[in-house]
């Protein structure tokens, strides 16, 4: 199994306090950015409560694993550490999660059925940029983004070329990109010098219960 019993990814959570895990179901603080007519992205500083709880639960209990991923006509392990569940094999690996789907499927009515966990080990761990695999069969996806762990920064760039966007996504945040954000618009985790310690990804997907890690 890849690193994840690193003493660094133990040694940080120490650092934060936790508290239990509970998501914000009034999505109480959000901000909406209209990146242009038809893409948008909503903001909500510290949407999970307990993130860093939930951030140590995951690190010890999901099969973490390293893809394969072609880089420069390369087949190269992709820099971080992903896993993946579906309604299909039900339940959740923590309760919040549960809630935290129902809430963003009653607030963005999308039936999210499926979670991609995504482990940035230290700043050399990342993803570069993309739009996600949902805009090839789904006209409009949301893709929900929460946060734990240090905070890193998410970038995203128009795709015909443009100024990049960025937002500094701390513990808890919750992020969700919507409207045609996966047709119009790539984005990014960019590695980095500058980082406190690791960080782990919740990505809430739509309609993708069947799929597997594979697929994305
Ligand atoms: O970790 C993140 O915040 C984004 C990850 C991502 O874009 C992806 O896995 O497709």
């Amino acid at each position: 199994m890849p690193a994840v019993d690193d003493p660094a990814l133990i040694w940080q959570q120490c650092l934060f306090a936790f508290e239990e895990p509970a998501v914000d179901h009034e999505f109480l603080g959000v901000e909406r950015t209209l990146l242009d007519d038809e893409s948008w992205v909503d903001h909500v500083p510290g949407w999970l409560h307990g993130a860093d709880l939930v951030f140590a639960e995951l690190v010890a209990k999901l099969s973490w694993r390293q893809r394969q991923v072609v880089m420069f006509d390369r087949q190269l392990p992709e820099p971080r550490l992903t896993a993946w569940w579906s309604s299909e094999q039900p339940p959740a690996p923590l309760p919040v999660l549960h809630d935290a789907l129902h809430a963003l499927t009653v607030r963005y009515h999308r039936p999210f059925d499926a979670i991609g966990f995504n482990l940035y080990r230290d700043g050399r761990d990342s993803v570069a940029w993309h739009a996600d695999r949902e805009r090839f069969h789904l006209e409009n996806p949301v893709v929900a983004i929460v946060s734990t762990g240090a905070p890193r920064t998410f970038q995203m760039r128009p795709k015909g070329g443009g100024a990049s966007r960025w937002w500094q996504l701390g513990p808890g945040d919750l992020f969700v990109m919507g409207g045609a954000c996966q047709h119009q618009w790539e984005h990014c985790v960019p590695k980095t010098a500058a980082v406190q310690g690791p960080r782990l990804s919740i990505m809430f997907r739509h309609h993708l219960a069947r799929y597997s890690v594979d697929a994305h």
